[in-house]
């Protein structure tokens, strides 16, 4: 058992009702309602993967780098919680420790979400999915506050009020199987989270914008019972608006000149074929169209970003395997 692990892999995510404040930077519990997808590459070749190993001394590894285990949305917080029932699960005592080994792969933002839903699955399947999911989202949510996203994969909804929270499934991954989702990078540092999350609740209408949140939630429950999948990325699309207005209104610009060029070009092809767009907090717009009118798309952004990648929206977290 010495060198118990398990290896997971776990998607990232997007919003649909993007998520602006949380309640503080340790429970990091979301102050309103917000709806997300996961999301991989046509190929399945975007995702975290994590492995969960007993080791002689806690470490923790991101992408190779080793992370302080007391910082801010350090997994170790997750782990000390599990740890002396995962040894004896694994029959060894507590003078062992536990290790992660994370890394991501073509992810274009949401990795926060994967990584801490990766973990989660590891913890999961070791305790044979007998978990209390409704405080371990909470426990997961202080490594990402919109986790329950990737937990569950396809599209979700976040019930949120700063005190609880609670991630429900609306629509699996095959809904959206006619839909190609067109991820247009920009090689710019992204801002961090915390960032946005500080400023958009000094907003003078925040306390509108927690309305509207909740609003488009029962709209978007609706539209998913009639699987109305353009529907859903229209009220992305609205959302994606209403949210970068607020955050320019308080100085945080996540919209460059380059993005915003890219963005009217997206408009532009509406006269010729549907499509959406959606920006979250990184520097990227995801661009959805019909999987008939990708190659049309592809033409028209290709020369507007650093890079673009062809996504679709992806399940929930597997277990790679166990030792
Ligand atoms: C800021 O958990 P990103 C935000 O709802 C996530 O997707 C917050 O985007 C907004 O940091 C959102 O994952 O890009």
């Amino acid at each position: 058992m010495e060198n118990y692990n398990v290896k997971t892999r776990a998607f990232p995510t997007i919003g649909i009702i993007l998520l602006g404040g949380i309640s503080d930077k340790k429970n990091r519990i979301p102050l309103h309602t917000t709806a997300g997808i996961a999301y991989t590459g046509i190929n399945n070749d975007v995702y975290t993967e994590t492995k969960l190993y007993v080791s002689k001394d806690e470490k923790c590894y991101i992408d190779g780098k080793e992370i302080d285990l007391n910082s801010d949305r350090s997994p170790s917080k997750v782990i000390d919680k599990f740890k002396h029932d995962i040894l004896m699960r694994v029959n060894l005592d507590d003078e062992n420790n536990l290790s992660i080994d994370s890394r991501n792969f073509n992810i274009l933002s949401g990795s926060s979400d994967s990584g801490a839903a990766a973990l989660g699955e590891c913890i999961e399947s070791i305790f044979e999915y007998n978990i209390n999911i409704f405080t371990f989202e909470n426990d997961l949510q202080r490594i990402s506050e919109s986790v329950g996203r990737s937990l569950y994969g396809g599209l979700t909804v976040n019930y949120a009020n700063g005190r609880e929270s609670l991630t429900e499934p609306l629509l699996e991954p095959e809904a959206f199987n006619n839909f190609t989702i067109i991820g247009a990078h920009f090689n710019i540092d992204r801002k961090p989270s915390n960032e946005i999350h500080e400023n958009i609740i000094k907003h003078e209408n925040y306390r509108e914008r927690i309305k509207s949140a909740e609003r488009k939630a029962k709209k978007l429950e609706e539209l998913s019972r009639n699987a109305n999948i353009k529907g859903i990325f229209e009220l992305a699309e609205s959302d994606t608006i209403e949210y970068h207005k607020m955050l320019h209104d308080v100085g945080v610009d996540i919209i460059n000149d380059r993005m915003e060029n890219l963005i009217e070009k997206v408009k532009e092809m509406k006269n010729n074929f549907w499509n959406s767009y959606i920006v979250t907090g990184g520097p990227n717009v995801f661009v959805i169209t019909e999987k008939k009118d990708v190659d049309k798309a592809m033409e028209g952004l290709n020369d507007l970003c650093d890079d673009i990648r062809l996504l679709k929206v992806a399940g929930k977290p597997q277990v790679i395997s166990k030792n």
